[in-house]
């Protein structure tokens, strides 16, 4: 017996990383027993019957699970956001952000493509950097044309297990493929890409890169909100903690309450407002969503 996680699932086959070597595996006791269907990211306890063969014996526990792409015990979300083409959408990347906090993923901003950055788009995202970077996350300015940032991104991936993600185009596959020349995955046309969504990158596998594993992931994951209770909302915006605290009300939810600190806090510009409006528009739409039984 051993232990491994599980890298890749193609036709029926698990591909159990450990100890360095790859075992084809097949998981048929597990389903039977644990009633369980084996994910990448799985670590598992499996029996070599064979140089590269064996078969899963035991699923570990899981400590998270994504359902788009399908991971489990991811640890970091490296969020690829580009600069341009598309252009950067703040809106966006806190959806991401709120999805990833909810999980307990710690994520990573990545603003991508900066080399095509001009004028006054340049101070935009610079300032937008500055009010994340504020926040406390991570955020690195990549290209992979000047290389710019690359060093940072793989002394972030080092031993862990991260997915990338992020919309369609923005330069996920060309990142990994900077990172690790040999991976050689496709990547797009940015012209198709926008036209018709197209996605480049299909199924999920781990790769070994930078003394860690990553995920690439097809173009948009899943992005709704329907795991999270509404008055969960306020903890993944965490700049809004330590006002939070000054509210008149225990369990105000910063929308219209009196003497709310986090909407005062919008309103001097202590936290951005740009944040407190995408959180006021994740509060409506969460409202808006049918009650569930
Ligand atoms: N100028 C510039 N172009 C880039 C950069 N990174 C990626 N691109 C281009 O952006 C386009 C899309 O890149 P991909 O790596 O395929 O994007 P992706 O995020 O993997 O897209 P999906 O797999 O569809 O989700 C390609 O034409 C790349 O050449 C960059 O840093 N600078
Ligand atoms: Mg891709
Ligand atoms: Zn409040």
């Amino acid at each position: 017996m051993a232990e491994g996680q599980i890298i890749k699932a193609l036709s029926g086959f698990y591909y159990v990383l450990s100890e360095g070597k790859v075992f084809q595996c097949r998981g048929r006791g597990v389903f039977r027993k644990q009633k369980v269907t084996p994910l990448v990211g799985d670590r598992v306890v499996f029996t070599a019957t064979g140089e590269a063969e064996g078969y899963i014996l035991e699923i570990c526990e899981r400590q998270n699970e994504l359902v788009r792409p399908p991971v489990a015990n991811v640890e970091q979300a490296i969020l690829v956001f580009s600069a341009v083409s598309p252009d950067f959408s703040a809106k966006l990347l806190d959806r991401f952000l709120v999805l990833v906090e909810s999980k307990n993923i710690t994520p990573v901003i990545v603003i991508s493509k900066i080399d095509l950055l001009d004028g006054g788009m340049k101070e935009t995202i610079a300032q937008y950097v500055r009010d994340y970077r504020r926040i406390g996350y991570e955020v690195i300015e990549t290209s992979t044309v000047t290389k710019e940032g690359l060093d940072e991104l793989m002394s972030h991936l080092c031993g862990r297990v991260s997915v990338v993600a992020g919309q369609s185009g923005v330069g996920k596959s060309s990142l990994l493929n900077a990172l690790r020349p040999d991976l050689q995955l496709k990547t797009g046309d940015i012209s198709t890409h926008l036209g018709r969504g197209k996605h480049t990158t299909r199924h999920v596998e781990l790769l070994a890169i930078a003394g860690g594993l990553v995920a690439d992931t097809p173009g948009f994951s899943a992005l709704e909100f329907d795991h999270i209770e509404l008055d969960e909302l306020p903890y993944y915006f965490p700049e809004f903690r330590a006002y939070g605290e000054g509210c008149k009300f225990r369990g105000c939810l910063h929308v219209a309450e009196p003497k709310c600190a986090v909407r005062e806090a919008a309103e001097a510009g202590d936290i951005a407002p740009y944040r407190y409006g995408h959180y006021l528009s994740f509060v409506a739409e969460m409202k808006e969503r049918k009650p569930r039984y």
